[in-house]
């Protein structure tokens, strides 16, 4: 569990900024140029994935992007066909949110097999999907009714339910391209009741937002949409300086 661990003591000191690279629409080059922008910008480490593929060039982008970054590289499935040896990690998502039985399980199954022959850190990852505003890709391909925005007690009971189960970190995710991200109120909700780890992303658009949720109690912030059309280096920067000033 080496890369979980070293997310652990990222948390105990300060709140961590990730970006989520969706490899569909990138070439090679652009894979790289846009991983290594984060790297020199001050971010934590990288997810790679998506919730819809067209072009079939998971792989490759995930490789070229290992291969010429230090940061740690991590999976963040959105259906399991997304099992690679080039990443330090894999996010092991189950929607806890949902009531699909193949977001809940079935693509877990399909997965694992995998996993081991790869050898791969997988980490287990209640991922909550919660109502943003507007219908994201996730929240269509998952099959996924999102859980209500303003209904705290039934986030907290899911989150709960999670850590009983033995999963790792709360993914709370209001979907890419979410017109509202997750409230303050049902992050510092969620810390407040469980221990582990919160992993937060979904429509946070400015640094101070993302200052924000990490106050609220979010350990890491997740930020995908902004790497899209014309990548600003300085707002990057921006970015993981407002989210690493809040200190544990
Ligand atoms: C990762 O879905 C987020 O969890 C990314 O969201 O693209 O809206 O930043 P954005």
């Amino acid at each position: 569990m080496k890369i979980y661990n070293m997310l652990l003591e990222l948390a105990k000191k300060r709140a961590s900024y990730f970006c989520l690279i969706d490899p569909d629409n990138l070439n090679k080059k652009q894979a790289v140029n846009i991983a290594k922008i984060c790297e020199e910008s001050g971010v934590d480490g990288l997810l790679v994935g998506g919730s819809f593929m067209i072009n079939n060039n998971f792989e490759t982008n995930l490789k070229q992007i290992k291969e010429n970054v230090n940061i740690p590289v991590l999976i963040f499935p959105g259906i399991f066909n997304f099992v690679s040896p080039y990443a330090d990690a894999l996010l092991l998502l189950s929607v806890i949110t949902s009531r699909n039985p193949q977001m809940l399980i079935g693509e877990q199954v399909r997965a694992a097999p995998l996993i081991k022959h790869y050898n791969l850190e997988a980490i287990g990852t209640a991922y909550m999907l919660i109502e943003s505003g507007n219908n994201t890709s996730v929240h269509y391909m998952s099959g996924s009714l999102p859980l209500p925005r303003s209904k705290n007690d039934i986030a907290i009971a899911h989150a709960l339910a999670g850590q009983y189960l033995g999963m790792k970190v709360i993914y709370l995710d209001a979907g890419s391209g979410a017109k509202y991200p997750v409230s303050d109120e049902m992050i510092s909700a969620i810390r407040k009741n469980v221990d582990l780890p919160i992993i937060l992303g979904g429509g946070i658009k400015t640094p101070e937002v993302a200052a924000q949720k990490a106050r609220s109690g979010a350990d890491f912030i997740v930020t995908g949409n902004i790497l899209e059309n014309n990548i600003d280096p300085k707002l990057i920067k921006e970015f993981a300086d407002a989210v690493h000033s809040v200190k544990r």
